[in-house]
């Protein structure tokens, strides 16, 4: 794969191929993270990089777009098919720009959006105050009202909402194992005027898969994204918007001239073969196993007392609370973990009392290890694992051993290169 890397360039190629082993002899379970298919590794490292074209198929600021037309419509026409909607913008170089030109098209400077705490599960760019958008937006937080049972407030969302009318109510989350009530949301949204807008990023696969519920058959109005995570695509963003030209007139306006300069053809290319393995009935398989997965690590979690926030799952992920059941802070646990094979993130949990970079909680989830053909044998095994290792942390010889269990997982089920 790297054979001109090679000839060119030894220190590259030395880190390359290091990453190379690390994701080969290591399991994924960082929840947004994926093995993507050597086909959209091509198409992520293909000829399209050197191309510029600023605009949108048909109506661009440069010559020679006979075949980024052709790509940006086909990746724009799967991505409607996928999620069953009227419009698609592909260019978002990633989620948060995918968020944030969304915010862009939608409000004026001061509006109000209401969306989910980033410590109950939502995101920075939901209106996290370390974020730069919340000096042009008013950011309004609900939270869950059970963190045990992952129950969200809608009462009192519904009661905030009226005091401070919102443009965008946001629902979608980066840590929350449990579905939302699309209803709802929709519900308040017409209620107080606002826009129904969700994050889709973390599920975006089980619902193109079919397994998850699709916003849009509650009435969302716009749904943003990323495309790698559960829909196994490059690195990237999209935005879907159900039915309205004039709002997708709008999005299209805010990411490109507003937010963005020429988009990444490459990845373009690459999210149109994602889209196209998405498409394909083996993906309803892999997706429906990925919910099978995370449902068999939470009963070895629920089996062994460990803490999880929600309760457990219904999703790809899970949140424990590792300080709260087993006295070892997410900070230790992510690198005990890491030095065994297993790479999962610290993640802060509702109501946490500690600090964000040594927080209460860890995050792990099966979509990459489901790449691999895990099932819910495998599934369990891991979860054993993972708790094994954060158990023994100090005994060199059972740490040692757990990385050789790893390393056999691995060697059984190698990362594929094709889904289809
Ligand atoms: N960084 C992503 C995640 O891990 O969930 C969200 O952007």
């Amino acid at each position: 794969m790297y054979n001109f890397v090679e000839m060119q360039d030894k220190e590259v190629l030395q880190i390359l191929t290091g990453e190379e082993k690390r994701e080969a002899e290591g399991l994924e379970l960082i929840p947004s993270e994926n093995y993507v298919s050597q086909a959209v590794r091509e198409a992520n490292g293909s000829i399209f990089t050197n191309k510029y074209s600023e605009g949108y198929p048909g109506k661009r600021y440069y010559g020679g777009q006979t075949y980024t037309d052709q790509i940006e419509i086909l990746a724009i026409e799967r991505a409607k098919t996928l999620f069953s909607c009227g419009y698609a913008n592909v260019q978002p170089l990633s989620g948060a720009n995918a968020n944030i030109a969304t915010y862009f098209a939608l409000l004026l400077p001061g509006d109000t959006v209401l969306g989910m705490d980033l410590s109950h599960g939502g995101h920075l760019t939901h209106g996290a105050p370390v974020t730069y958008i919340t000096k042009f937006f008013n950011f309004v937080r609900y939270k869950m009202k059970n963190p045990d049972t992952g129950e969200i407030d809608y009462e009192e969302m519904r009661k905030v909402a009226l005091e401070v009318k919102p443009k965008i109510l946001l629902a979608g989350f980066s840590a929350y194992s449990r579905e939302l009530e699309y209803d709802k949301f929709v519900s308040i949204a017409r209620e107080v005027g606002a826009y129904a807008v969700i994050d889709i990023a973390h599920i975006a696969g089980l619902i193109a898969g079919g397994v998850a519920k699709n916003p849009f058959d509650y009435g969302f109005d716009i749904m943003t994204s990323t495309t790698h995570k559960t829909l196994r695509g490059p690195r990237g963003g999209l935005i879907l918007v159900r039915e309205s030209e004039e709002l997708a007139k709008k999005i299209d306006r805010a990411v490109f001239p507003g937010l963005q300069g020429g988009p990444h053809m490459h990845t373009i290319a690459a999210k149109a073969i994602a889209f196209g393995e998405a498409m394909q009935p083996s993906f309803k398989v892999y997706t429906a196993q990925i919910l099978k997965n995370a449902k068999a690590m939470e009963t070895v979690l629920h089996d062994r007392k460990v803490r999880m926030l929600g309760g457990g799952t219904s999703n790809h992920l899970i949140l424990a609370d590792v300080h709260g059941s087993l006295g070892v802070g997410g900070r230790e646990a992510e690198e005990i973990l890491d030095s065994v094979g297993i790479t999962l993130n610290k993640n802060m949990i509702a109501n946490d009392t500690r600090p964000p970079l040594d927080p209460s909680g860890i995050r792990f989830g099966t979509p990459a290890i489901t790449t691999r053909g895990f099932t819910e044998k495998e599934s369990a095994q891991v979860a054993n694992l993972l708790l094994d290792g954060i158990a023994h942390r100090g005994d060199k010889i059972k740490l040692d051993s757990i990385r050789q269990e790893i390393r056999k997982m691995c060697i059984q089920f190698p990362i594929p290169d094709s889904f289809v």
